[in-house]
């Protein structure tokens, strides 16, 4: 018998907060990335100045094994296939079929604006020449981000991927084998092993393997992490493209009387599986569902595998049960809170998922749970956290793009808008950019 957790609650009945108050009073958790960085500036400085040799010493001293060479050797990728669990293999092609289905309709095509006659401004869509995707070690095992980063980068036309996830000394030094095998099935042929900060810091510097094979820079790196690896990609930032910063998982629920507090309990303890610090939250207008749900949280809660992470996350105060008068206030909490996933549960679920502004993924109804999405739906799993659906979107094949403006004006179209272009320069007091258009028309004087 274990002791039963509570909820944290927030009752928002009979009120009516603004955004801005919603923000600080429901339920949120936070990393403080900054609190780090000095461990993690010397070690990418490390890596900078030192490369590969450095990398090797902080492999002995964060993950306790040096492996033989960073590069993991092609017939290591290959027996990591062989040897992967058939079950696994099928549900990860399944994955990446979905994943690709839906991916390939991301394509981005080049569009041509003829602005005025003789004058073009066409965008044209460039991938990334090379990424480096960062795949943890750690608490879980997570090949479904290798392929939920692969993926759109593939479909972008990136040309050079290479993977690196953490050496395992129960492995000989390899990365995880579900990882190596997860990147051979997706036609990843390049794979380091090497971790946490000092990853992140090699793929943006390179270096030399000790078998004397070049580890070239890339351009973007990808991929979720510790905060260790965060605050990395915030010192590499600039350098190298990173896609976000992201913080341990969140789930919202936005469920009515209608909803089943079986599952609504089974999707909240889901996601509080990754990390004591995720947050799972429900936003609800029926108190007789959310005692319902608390009560079978804790019943599910005695057969749970990782009883410990999901109980802390559970009761931390990043999680919590919030209160409404109505769904449509509960809209208005949801679309606040900006949650990474957001589950609608209630009746007529697709007009209510219609209206919200603000989720980094949307699952709709009794039959979209979130571990769908994390697996075999078709969508990313990498999405923003900590309230970034507010701005940003989760990976995509638009990441994995640069568009370039290519303009090209005819002599009589310059003509044309050059006074304009000398006006502008003037009130801006850069004559010398009207000059560079006047003197295609006159002589200098
Ligand atoms: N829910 C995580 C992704 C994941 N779940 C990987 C299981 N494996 C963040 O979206
Ligand atoms: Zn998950």
């Amino acid at each position: 018998m274990t002791s039963r957790i509570e909820l944290a609650r927030v009752d928002l009945r009979g009120r009516t907060p603004t955004a801005a108050e919603l923000r600080t009073a429901l339920p949120r958790g936070g990393v403080d990335v900054d609190s780090v960085l000095h461990h993690v500036r010397p070690v990418v400085e490390a890596i900078r100045d030192r490369g590969v040799e450095a990398a090797q010493e902080f492999s002995e001293k964060f993950d306790g094994v040096v492996p033989a060479s960073i590069r993991v050797p092609a017939q290591e990728l290959d027996r990591a296939l062989d040897e992967l669990d058939p079950a696994v293999r099928t549900a990860l092609e399944i994955a990446i079929e979905r994943t690709r289905k839906v991916h390939a309709d991301q394509r981005r095509t080049d569009t041509t604006t003829e602005v005025v006659p003789g004058g073009t401004v066409t965008e044209r869509w460039v991938p990334v020449e090379r990424v480096g995707l960062y795949v943890p070690g750690g608490n879980a095992v997570y090949p479904s981000s290798v392929v939920m980063n692969v993926v759109p980068a593939q479909a972008a036309g990136v040309g050079s991927l290479v993977v690196s996830s953490p050496p395992q000394a129960q492995f000989g030094g390899l990365p995880h084998p579900t990882i190596l095998a997860a990147a051979k099935l997706l036609g990843v042929e390049e794979v380091w092993a090497v971790g946490g900060a000092q990853a992140v810091a090699l793929l943006t510097y390179g270096g030399t393997d000790t078998t004397g094979s070049a580890l070239e820079p890339v351009d973007m790196i990808t991929g979720p992490g510790n905060i260790f690896v965060t605050a990395a990609k915030r010192l590499c930032r600039g350098l190298v493209g990173i896609d976000a910063e992201a913080g341990p998982t969140e789930i919202a629920i936005l469920a009515d009387a209608t909803a089943d507090p079986i599952h609504v309990a089974a999707d909240l303890i889901s996601q509080a599986e990754h990390d004591v610090l995720a947050a799972s939250v429900l936003v609800t207008d029926s108190a007789a569902l959310a005692d319902a749900v608390e009560t079978a949280v804790n019943a599910q809660l005695e057969v749970v595998k990782h009883h410990h992470r999901v109980a802390e996350a559970l009761s931390g105060k990043q999680s919590g049960i919030v209160l409404v008068d109505t769904i449509d206030q509960g809209l208005r909490v949801v679309d606040a809170y900006a949650a990474e996933h957001l589950e609608i549960q209630t009746a007529d679920a697709s007009a209510v998922a219609a209206r919200v502004r603000s989720a980094g993924a949307i699952f709709v109804g009794a039959w979209s749970p979130v571990s769908l999405g994390d697996y075999c739906a078709g969508s990313n799993h990498v999405l923003p956290t900590a309230g970034c659906a507010r701005h940003s979107s989760g990976l995509s094949v638009q990441t994995f793009l640069r568009g370039i403006h290519v303009v090209e004006y005819t002599e009589a179209a310059l003509k044309d808008v050059a006074g304009h272009v000398v006006a502008l320069s003037k009130a801006e007091d850069l004559p010398a950019h009207g000059q560079a258009v006047q003197a295609r028309f006159e002589a200098l004087s």
